[in-house]
Parts: structure tokens; C-alpha cells; sequence
């Protein structure tokens, strides 16, 4: 039991949830590691989305919105920290929902499309013979995917990618975005659009974010996404990084 006073109670509630969807097979024990990673980031971020997540959002909702086909790729972590919100998120800006697994097997694929099922989802792709297509470069089980889903993408928004994968997509000519609170991680760099965030504040925001922008016309959306600076972002990103250790190390 954890005392409803501890001062870390949602981060302690959260690693029991990862732990026992571990226990139910939708996430991998190497998601745990990448979550500790990822705990680590969000404390330098100081826990909460700054200036350059909530740009990286604005432009990834433009861009979704103008989209012909958008797929979002869900993975073990994803679906246990965030299923209902990006079920709700797919839901309003039409995209696609995908299972990509770095760990794959037709039992994980298939307890991660139950969670989003259990969160309201209609339709999941990517389980069982749905990822019959490929992905050229890539080997093993990391290569596959769904015909009627990132394989037909104009734009895929993933979430704790492994570096290859985003590359690859990339070069297929996807036009990806990635959710890493990591801004030095190669999925980080390689994206489109990377939004240097915690995925537990990032489908939320973007769904508020959805309200809002679908006011604007194509035009105007395409200024949005178009006029947005990855690599620019992402050194402001370590910049803040950088500006706020300093700041806490005067404070000391
Ligand atoms: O479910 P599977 O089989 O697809 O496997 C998923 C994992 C996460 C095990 C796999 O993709 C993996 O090994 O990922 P990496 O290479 O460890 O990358 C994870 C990245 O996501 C790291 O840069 C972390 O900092 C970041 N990260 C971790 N938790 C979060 C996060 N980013 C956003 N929100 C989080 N909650």
C-alpha cells in the first residue's frame, strides 16, 4: 500500500501499474528499465510540459489534422500508462491505432490490443496475421506491421521507439513523430517532430490542443506544423535542461 500522503505517490502508483502489466504480459521487463529512464528525464524537466513539448504538440496536432492517413503505434508502456487517452485522442483527430512491438509475440500483441479495447478502442491494428507486411532494412520480428495501418501511413506518432525503427520509417518516407522525454535518444534526433514530454501529459494536453486547432483552416494548420524547427526545439529543450540544473545548483 502506498500511504496516500507520500509526497511521490502517482510516480509509485504508476510503477505499480507498469509492474503488474508486466505480471499480465502487455509490458516487457526492458519497459520497466525504459521507464526509469524515462522518470529520470522527467525530473530534469522538472515533471511538468514546458514551452518546447507544448510547441512539439501544437505542430503534431496540425500536422495530424491535416493528415490523409495518421496511425498512432502503441507499445507495451504506451498502452499501460496512457491507453484511454490515446484511444480518446485517436477517437477525435481520426487516426489509426497500430500494435508495434519491440518485443513482439502474438500473446503480447495480443494482451496490448485488449488493454485499448478495454479503454473503448473499435478498432486495433497490427495483431496476428493484420501485421503481415514488412518493414525493408529492419529484421526479425521489429520489421512487421499492418497493411491497412503504418505501412499505408502518411504520418505515424510512436512513443519509446528504438532508434532503428524510427530510422527506417523515416527513410520509407513516414513523416514521424516521437513522444521521448530523452532529446538525446536517436528516435529523438531522427523524428519529424519530437515531443520531449511525459506520454502520461502529452495525450491529455493534445487532446484539449485538438479542440482548439480544429477551428483553424488547412492553410492555417499547415503554417503550424511547416513552420516548426525540430532540431531548433530540441536544443531548447537542452538548453532548459542545461539552464535549470545551473539554477538548482545556485540554490543549493
Ligand atoms: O513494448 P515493446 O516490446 O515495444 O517494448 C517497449 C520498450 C520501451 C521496452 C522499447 O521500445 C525500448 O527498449 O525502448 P528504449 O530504447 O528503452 O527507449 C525508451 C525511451 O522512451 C527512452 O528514451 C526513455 O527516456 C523514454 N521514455 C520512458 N518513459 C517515457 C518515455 N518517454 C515519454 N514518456 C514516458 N513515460
Amino acid at each position: 500500500m502506498i500511504p496516500e500522503n507520500h509526497p511521490r505517490r502517482q510516480s509509485l502508483l504508476i510503477r505499480e501499474r507498469l509492474v503488474e502489466l508486466m505480471e499480465r504480459g502487455a509490458v516487457v521487463p526492458q519497459g520497466l528499465i525504459a521507464h526509469g529512464r524515462g522518470e529520470c528525464f522527467d525530473y530534469l524537466i522538472g515533471e511538468a510540459t514546458q514551452g518546447f513539448a507544448e510547441r512539439a504538440m501544437r505542430a503534431t496536432v496540425a500536422r495530424i489534422l491535416t493528415s490523409e492517413y495518421p496511425v498512432i503505434s502503441v507499445n507495451g508502456n504506451m498502452a499501460a500508462l496512457a491507453a484511454k487517452d490515446i484511444v480518446a485522442f485517436a477517437e477525435k483527430v481520426g487516426a489509426k491505432i497500430e500494435v508495434n512491438l519491440f518485443y513482439r509475440s502474438y500473446e503480447r500483441e495480443k494482451a496490448v490490443a485488449e488493454l485499448l479495447y478495454e479503454a473503448g478502442a473499435k478498432e486495433v491494428l497490427g495483431v496476428g496475421d493484420d501485421a503481415s507486411a514488412t518493414i525493408p532494412e529492419l529484421f526479425s520480428e521489429r520489421r512487421r506491421v499492418s497493411p491497412r495501418g503504418i505501412l499505408k501511413a502518411d504520418t505515424v506518432l510512436l512513443g519509446l521507439e528504438d532508434g532503428d525503427r524510427t530510422e527506417a520509417l523515416v527513410r520509407l518516407g513516414k513523416f514521424v513523430i516521437a513522444i521521448d522525454l530523452n532529446p538525446l535518444s536517436r528516435t529523438a534526433q531522427k523524428a519529424n517532430i519530437t515531443i520531449v514530454d511525459n506520454l502520461t501529459r502529452v495525450f491529455p494536453r493534445m487532446l484539449s490542443l485538438a479542440d482548439e486547432l480544429s477551428k483553424l483552416n488547412r492553410q492555417e494548420l499547415e503554417n503550424v506544423w511547416k513552420s516548426f524547427d525540430n532540431r531548433k526545439n530540441l536544443g531548447e529543450a537542452l538548453r532548459f535542461i542545461s539552464d535549470r540544473l545551473v539554477q538548482l545548483s545556485k540554490d543549493l
